[in-house]
């Protein structure tokens, strides 16, 4: 009997305009195929995927910043981190390291308010309190707001590099120096960012001292297949502090906060990040910034208010009764909290989809 999946066909991404996913890379899919019965949950019997994995680590570690930063311990950095099922594994992972390495009996993590709702996910099945600060005019996290916000519960503080709604850079620097005089480390969300700041001039990675931990997912930009997220720490310890004991396995202890996990999505990064690291990129990164500010001047001439894009996100005013026009039209758009309708810039998106879409805003206008 031919089951009932055989008939069915995924979307297309034509029209998918806020998603943080993306095409996967054509060897990123092949390799995914060729490695969904894996496990690197277990690396002692998925040996090669569990060498696959070193070697994806390592190549985030490069992206990151970490395989030559300062303090970085001399010896392997592809055991700095591990393939995590998305960002927020890694977000969770990040907070629930800190939260075991400090001292706080009551401890809290700050966040701005711009960071991922995974962040409070965390709290909730962490137990740790979120004290959120307030974002400049801008959308950053505000220096000031975090600085009078740390005190001796602190454990933690977080930095989003391309937030979710506007793709925002905070002041990572700025805030690493707050960090290492509280005494607390700080974890850089760079889930979506991570493959476009590289190439921005933006500081925001391992060669930033005092960031200790950094998200950056291979399933958003970096063209993997999902599941394929990214967790790294700047010292090794951060990573013992998540690891449990594993009695029946041949490895005596796991980090991960899953256990069976996708070999599809460790493989796929692998095969993305061989295939695009630093030069492909680099060039998705140029194409997509140069989209953005043509879309952005696009905009001007037709809505009220276009938020200027940092990284290759656009977000702009547009009215409920357009919005819903569009998405009957079958763009899939979603909104920010305060509204503005977002188009993300991911490696699917053309000129040609967004001129179409600009048509059919001036159509129904
Ligand atoms: N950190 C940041 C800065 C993010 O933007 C996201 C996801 C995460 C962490 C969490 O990552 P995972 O979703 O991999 O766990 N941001 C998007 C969002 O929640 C994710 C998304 C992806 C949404 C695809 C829609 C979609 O179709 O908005």
């Amino acid at each position: 009997m031919q089951s009932p999946v055989d008939e069915r066909r995924p979307q297309s991404f034509e029209r998918v305009l806020s998603s943080m996913c993306t095409e996967p890379h054509p060897a990123a899919r092949r390799a995914a195929e060729r490695f969904l019965a894996t496990n690197p949950g277990d690396p002692a019997t998925y040996e090669t995927i569990a060498d696959l994995e070193r070697e994806a680590v390592g190549a985030l570690a490069e992206i990151t910043g970490l395989a030559d930063a300062e303090g970085a311990v001399e010896s392997d950095v592809s055991s700095h981190g591990y393939v995590t099922t998305g960002g927020t594994e890694s977000n969770v992972q990040a907070v629930r390291s800190a939260r075991e390495r400090a001292d706080a009996d009551d401890p809290v993590v700050v966040v701005p308010e711009s960071a991922h709702f995974s962040f409070h996910k965390a709290a909730s099945v962490l137990d740790v309190r979120l004290r959120t600060v307030p974002t400049d005019d801008d959308g950053r996290a505000d220096a000031d707001a975090v600085a009078a916000a740390l005190d001796d519960d602190a454990a933690l503080v977080v930095a989003v590099a391309g937030s979710t709604e506007y793709g925002r850079v905070d002041p990572i620097p700025a805030m690493a120096d707050l960090a290492v005089d509280a005494g607390v480390p700080l974890h850089v969300d760079a889930a979506w960012g991570g493959f476009y700041l590289p190439f921005s001039g933006h500081d925001w990675d391992f060669g930033v001292d005092g960031v200790s931990t950094v998200t950056i997912d291979p399933h958003k930009v970096g063209r993997a297949a999902v599941p394929a997220g990214g967790l790294l720490a700047r010292d090794r310890a951060a990573l013992d502090a998540l690891a449990v004991e594993t009695p029946y396995l041949e490895t005596t202890a796991q980090a991960s906060l899953t256990g069976t996990r996708s070999g599809a999505g460790v493989a796929s990064a692998v095969a993305a990040l061989s295939a695009l690291w630093p030069d492909g990129y680099r060039e998705e990164y140029e194409r997509a910034d140069e989209l953005a500010a043509w879309f952005a001047d696009e905009l001007r001439g037709r809505v009220d208010r276009v938020v200027d894009p940092e990284l290759p996100l656009v977000a702009f005013d547009l009215a409920p009764g357009a919005f819903t026009a569009l998405r009957e039209l079958g763009w899939r758009l979603s909104r920010t909290g305060s509204g503005e309708a977002r188009v993300v810039l991911m490696p699917h998106v053309t000129r040609e989809s967004l001129a179409a879409f600009l048509d059919d805003l001036d159509e129904i206008r």
